[in-house]
C-alpha cells in the first residue's frame, strides 16, 4: 500500500497563510480525524482543525479532492492554516504521528501526478519551470508547457507515426495481394517528410526556447582598463566585480543575471584582452574568449571607439561595439557611447540590449526549452531521415518509424525514462 504523503506546499514561514497538502489512501482518515465529516468535494469549508485528542490546532479552510480528480490523481486534502511557525509545526507533527503518513520528498506530489498519468514529462518540466520562472518570457514559456502544449503536439506526432507504420506494415503483409494500392509507400514518404519537417521547425524554434529558459548570454570583452567591470557593476546595480585603475584587475569570469524587457540575460565580465600578462591573466583571457565564442552577443568595450579586433570578429558571434568613458572622450562616430557616470547612456545601452534579446528570442512561441527535450526530438528526426532513405526495405522502414515513436515516448515519459525521472523530480521543492 502506498504511503500517504504530506508537506507544507506554500512558502517560508511566518506568512499570512500556510497551505499543507496531503495525498494518498489515508486522506479520508486524516479528514475524519481532524475535522470530522469530509467537506463537499472541491469546496472550501471553514473548520476547526483538531488533533487525535480533539484539541484544536488551528481554525482554517479544508478542501477535499477525491481521486482521480486531483493534482496527484489520488485522494488529496488541503488545509489552509495560519502561517505561524508553531501552528504549522504542530500540524505537521500531528500528521506525522498518524499511521501510514510521512513527509513528502522533493517533487513527490508531481511524481505521483506523473505516475498516475495526470501529467506527462513535458508538463512536469513546464511546472518546474513555472515555479522557477523569474522573467515574463520564462513564465509564458513555462505556462504553455505546463498547460500541455508540447504534450498535445507530441501525441499528435505519435499518432501519425503509428498510422504511417500501419500503412507500411500492411504493405508488407499484403505485398503479394491485389487490394493494397501500389502508391501506399509514396504517400507514406510524404507523410514522413511532413512530420520530420514539423519536428525540425520545433527544433529551430527551440533554440530560442532554451535561451529563454537558460538566459541570453552577453560576454563583455575589451582591453584592460576599458571599464568592463565598472559597466557590469552599473548594469547589475551592485558591486559584483573589483574595479581598480590597474590594468589586468579581472581574471576570473564573473556573471550576473538581469531581467531585460522580460528576458533573462546573463552578463559575463572577463579579463581584459592584451598581449603578455602573467600566467593567471593569460588563463583569464583564454577563458573569456572561450565563453565569448559560445555567447549570443559580445559587448566590445574600448576607450578609443576602435571596435573589436580581427581575432574577436573571427569568433563569429554578433558584436555590439561600445565606446567607453565618454565623459573623458568625445564619443566615436559610430556605435554606442557609455559612461558609468552618465545614467542616460547606461539606460540607452540597457534598452539596446533588451532589443537585441527580444529580436533574437521573440517570435512564434517555442515548445522545446530543455536539452533533454531537444535530444529526444533530434533522435526522432534522425530516425525519420533514415526512414526516408531511397530504396529502404519496408521492414526497416517500419522499424525506423517504431524507433521514432519511441523517441517521442521518451520525450513525454511514456517509456523508458526511469533514469531521467529522478533528475527531473528532484529539482522540485518539497510540497510540489
Ligand atoms: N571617467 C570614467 N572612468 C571610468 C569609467 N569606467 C571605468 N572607469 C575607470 O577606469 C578604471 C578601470 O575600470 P575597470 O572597470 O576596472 O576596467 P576593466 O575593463 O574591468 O579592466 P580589467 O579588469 O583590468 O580588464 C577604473 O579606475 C574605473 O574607475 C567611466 O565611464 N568613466
Ligand atoms: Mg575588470
Amino acid at each position: 500500500m502506498t504511503d500517504t504523503i504530506f508537506a507544507l506546499s506554500s512558502g517560508s514561514l511566518p506568512s499570512g497563510l500556510a497551505v499543507v497538502r496531503v495525498s494518498g489512501p489515508a486522506v479520508r482518515f486524516v479528514i475524519e480525524t481532524t475535522i470530522g465529516r469530509p467537506p463537499e468535494p472541491r469546496r472550501a469549508a471553514l473548520k476547526t482543525i483538531r488533533d487525535t485528542n480533539g484539541e484544536a490546532i488551528d481554525r482554517g479552510l479544508a478542501l477535499f479532492f477525491p481521486a482521480p480528480g486531483s493534482f496527484t490523481g489520488e485522494d488529496v486534502a488541503e488545509f489552509h492554516l495560519h502561517g505561524g511557525r508553531a501552528v504549522v509545526a504542530a500540524f505537521l507533527a500531528f500528521l506525522g504521528s498518524l499511521p501510514g503518513l510521512r513527509l513528502a520528498e522533493a517533487g513527490e506530489f508531481t511524481r505521483r501526478a506523473f505516475d498516475n498519468g495526470q501529467l506527462d514529462l513535458t508538463e512536469a518540466e513546464g511546472l518546474a519551470d513555472l515555479i522557477a520562472a523569474e522573467t515574463e518570457a520564462q513564465r509564458r514559456l513555462a505556462l504553455r508547457l505546463a498547460g500541455g502544449a508540447f504534450r498535445a503536439r507530441a501525441e499528435d506526432w505519435r499518432r501519425r507515426l503509428i498510422d504511417l507504420r500501419a500503412y507500411v506494415e500492411a504493405d508488407l503483409d499484403f505485398s503479394d495481394e491485389e487490394d493494397v494500392p501500389d502508391d501506399v509507400s509514396g504517400g507514406v514518404g510524404i507523410g514522413i517528410a511532413a512530420l520530420r519537417d514539423e519536428m525540425e521547425r520545433e527544433l529551430t524554434a527551440g533554440q530560442r526556447g532554451e535561451r529563454i529558459r537558460d538566459g541570453f548570454e552577453v560576454v563583455v570583452l575589451g582591453p584592460p582598463n576599458a571599464g568592463k567591470s565598472s559597466l557590469v557593476n552599473v548594469l547589475a546595480e551592485r558591486d559584483v566585480a573589483i574595479v581598480t585603475d590597474i590594468p589586468g584587475t579581472t581574471r576570473d569570469l564573473l556573471e550576473v543575471h538581469l531581467d531585460l524587457g522580460g528576458y533573462a540575460v546573463t552578463l559575463v565580465d572577463t579579463a581584459g584582452l592584451r598581449d603578455g600578462g602573467d600566467v593567471i591573466e593569460a588563463e583569464g583571457m583564454r577563458r573569456g574568449r572561450v565563453r565569448a565564442a559560445a555567447a549570443d552577443l559580445i559587448l566590445w568595450l574600448d576607450e578609443e571607439g576602435d571596435g573589436a579586433p580581427e581575432d574577436v570578429v573571427g569568433l563569429g558571434v554578433r558584436i555590439l561595439s561600445i565606446h567607453a568613458k565618454i565623459d573623458l572622450h568625445s564619443p566615436g562616430r559610430e556605435g554606442l557611447g557609455v559612461s558609468v557616470h552618465d545614467r542616460a547612456s547606461i539606460d540607452r545601452l540597457l534598452q539596446r540590449l533588451a532589443q537585441e534579446a527580444a529580436s533574437r528570442l521573440g517570435g512564434e512561441a517555442p515548445l522545446v526549452s530543455r536539452a533533454r527535450q531537444r535530444q529526444c526530438l533530434d533522435q526522432a528526426v534522425a530516425t525519420l531521415r533514415d526512414a526516408e532513405s531511397p530504396g529502404l526495405p519496408k521492414e526497416i522502414m517500419a522499424d525506423r518509424l517504431r524507433q521514432a515513436g519511441e523517441a517521442l515516448g521518451r520525450l513525454t515519459g511514456r517509456i523508458d525514462v526511469e533514469e531521467v525521472l529522478g533528475s527531473i523530480f528532484s529539482t522540485f521543492c518539497i510540497g510540489k
